[in-house]
């Protein structure tokens, strides 16, 4: 376990000190989460998800590859061409874990992993166990081999665990690895290959940026750009693939929205961001910015869930977001955070900082159980009575615990396993803190500890420790939606920082109260899917009604609400591991399934009930939406018809 007062852990997407940039990443260990929510989430992540995922991938066949190729047994490859991806997500989440804590398991678990990966190299620095073991022309059909992928996410993991254990063996596998692919591809520059391609699947980009970063080696930030540069230039049609959905159809700069497969149009950004404040193309990071807003504004489901369609896994047009259908993979959340904390370093605004809270606390969280063993792929913003599970990756099924495709399951592990990263920056001025969840942290000699119940309380307390030998300055992120919020009894504006004023002092305190009370939320008239609906949020989370928490015969599908009248707050300790409720008023109205010509009825006429039990007024009980489906799959809905 590394020693945090002799070497610091720089966290996932450190840019360079000549890097663009407003804001700087603390090292991993220069925070911690003591209590509530997300330490709980961690605690389930390394006590069950983490090593479970090692059982999986077992049982999966994931390691078997790389032990076929170690020789250590015969046998074919099993498991999808991108079966190495999952293994090296878990080996990154296994780094960032074992930088949180010692675990003599996981240690020697990621040791005899990293070492079957050193073994299944091929001797020119190649690595990919599927195509080593199918005996397939190596890079033959890019679109839809994630060699690259699989490549980047194992630089992800190597960086991960030099970072966090000081251990640079998988570093070495990386190194060698990604020196095969400068010389492989480029377009001649100086320093790379001349093999004019990419990879099918993102993810590469943002990982080569990172291992830059790591070894100082420029041509792997060479390698990243170009990647970057040859996308949008017919790369997929030589294969005879269509575009859009490996996000080939136009360059990046000139892309107005993230389109095609969402995962990989996000992986895209977050990479091509990277590219950007490394090269100083301030170009490329407004072109990203502009791509960002136009998502947020017209492709982002409520939840912070990316990419409405499932066919194609993909983005739908602008305001196409059916909440029943929603596809909104775990993933995408995932690619959308690392996005936005990107552009949220580059620029300092406080509104990617919003993004990452909707995102994780909603979307990203909803991906995995209370108990840390099942994950959605899936997360629509509505489950029906009686949906029909159609394949594994239906949320009708309810949670489950591994997908033939299993992208989902280890990017949740390392996403928890670095959460700190997300929490707080630095700069010349001060301390930046984004997102709040007690514990202490501390940078250039200012030491903080925050104490709060958040998301579920509104109040953040900042206790100050100790400060440096000059002046500097707390900034708190004031969330858009948190009209009335005071810092020290002061009102400030939502949508920015407050910050603090006057020359800190150890023993001071920094009182930040955000109003908590439930608020409705609408969509643009555009979301057809919702038009008439509304939306429950209470703070960063996205409530939703969900059917074991309602009264005997009121049923979710059936359920309108009234905006007139109050809704109430209930703690719950006893329910769903601690959280809060919401109850408000409304009514369910159902056509007796008798009824003429229903589902349609002539404009202005009454829903024909039979005036009994069918409609009602009644009170509705919503929870946080993240939450759904720990009681197995049940009827649920995010967005309600208006009373
Ligand atoms: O293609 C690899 C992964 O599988 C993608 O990121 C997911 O969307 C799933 O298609
Ligand atoms: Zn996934």
């Amino acid at each position: 376990m590394p020693d945090a007062a002799v070497r610091p852990v720089p966290a996932p997407a450190s840019p360079t000190a000549g890097a663009l940039g407003v804001l700087r990443p603390l090292g991993l260990d220069a925070a911690r989460i003591t209590g509530g929510l997300w330490a709980a989430r961690q605690e389930a992540n390394r006590r069950a998800s983490i090593p479970a995922g090692a059982e999986q991938l077992d049982r999966a066949g994931n390691l078997r590859n790389l032990e076929i190729l170690a020789g250590e047994t015969q046998g074919e490859a099993i498991g999808p061409v991108f079966a190495d991806s999952d293994v090296h997500k878990w080996l990154e989440a296994a780094a960032w874990e074992l930088g949180r804590g010692e675990d003599e398991r996981l240690a020697c678990l990621q040791r005899r992993v990293t070492d079957l990966l050193a073994r299944a190299q091929a001797d020119d620095g190649y690595l990919d166990s599927v195509v080593q073991l199918r005996e397939n022309e190596r890079y033959r059909e890019l679109p839809w081999s994630h060699e690259l992928y699989c490549a980047g996410h194992l630089f992800q993991a190597a960086v991960a665990q030099v970072r966090a254990t000081g251990s640079r063996e998988l570093l070495d596998v990386a190194t060698r690895l990604a020196d095969h692919l400068v010389a492989t591809f480029g377009d001649g520059r100086p320093g790379l290959g001349d093999r004019e391609d990419v990879d099918g699947h993102p993810v590469v980009e943002t990982a080569l940026v990172e291992l830059y970063r790591e070894t100082g080696t420029r041509a792997y930030l060479d390698l990243a750009r170009y990647f970057v540069e040859a996308r949008g230039h017919g790369h997929m049609e030589r294969y005879g693939a269509e575009p859009t959905y490996f996000s080939d159809r136009l360059p990046v700069r000139e892309t107005p929205h993230p389109e095609g497969h969402a995962v990989r149009a996000v992986y895209l950004g977050a990479g091509a961001t990277d590219v950007a404040v490394e090269t100083g193309d301030t170009e490329l990071l407004a072109a990203l910015e502009r791509q960002y807003a136009a998502m947020e504004r017209s492709q982002q489901y409520l939840t912070g869930g990316l990419g409405s369609r499932w066919e194609g896994e993909s983005f739908g047009d602008p305001y196409e977001l059916p909440a029943d259908r929603a596809y909104a993979e775990t993933c995408a959340s995932i690619g959308g955070v690392q996005w936005a904390w990107r552009l949220l370093l580059a620029t300092g605004e406080a509104r990617y900082g919003d993004q990452i809270e909707r995102m994780l606390l909603n979307g990203f969280l909803s991906g995995l159980s209370l108990a840390g063993t099942e994950y959605f792929y899936v997360n629509p913003l509505q489950l029906r009575a009686d949906a029909e599970p159609e394949e594994n990756r239906s949320p009708a099924h309810g949670r489950r615990g591994w997908f033939d495709c299993a992208c989902c399951p280890p990017n949740i592990m390392r996403t928890l396993s670095s959460l700190t990263a997300y929490l707080a920056t630095r700069t010349d001025a001060g301390l930046q803190i984004h997102q709040y969840a007690p514990g202490p942290i501390s940078s250039d000699g200012l030491s903080v500890r925050v104490e709060t119940g958040y998301p579920y309380d509104g109040r953040v307390v900042v206790h100050v420790d100790e400060v440096p030998g000059r002046p500097v300055e707390i900034a708190l992120r004031v969330p858009a939606w948190a009209e009335g919020a005071t810092l020290d009894g002061a009102p400030v504006a939502a949508g920015g920082y407050a910050r603090t004023t006057g020359l800190l002092a150890a023993g001071d305190t920094v009182d930040l109260v955000l109003p908590m009370a439930p608020r409705l939320t609408t969509a643009d008239a555009r979301v057809d899917a919702v038009r008439g609906c509304v939306a429950i949020e209470r703070g960063p989370l996205v409530y939703a009604l969900e059917q074991p928490d309602q009264a005997a015969g009121v049923v979710v599908d059936d359920a309108r609400l009234d905006p007139d009248e109050t809704i109430t707050v209930e703690r719950r300790d006893d329910l769903l591991g601690g959280t809060t409720v919401l109850r408000a008023r409304g009514r369910v109205v159902r056509a007796p399934d008798g009824a003429a010509r229903a589902p349609y009825r002539p404009l202005g006429d009454a829903v024909p009930t039979d005036g009994g039990d069918d409609e009602r007024d009644v009170e509705l009980v919503a929870i946080p939406y993240h939450l759904w489906a720990n009681r197995g799959p049940q009827p649920m809905r995010v967005w309600i018809p208006l009373a």
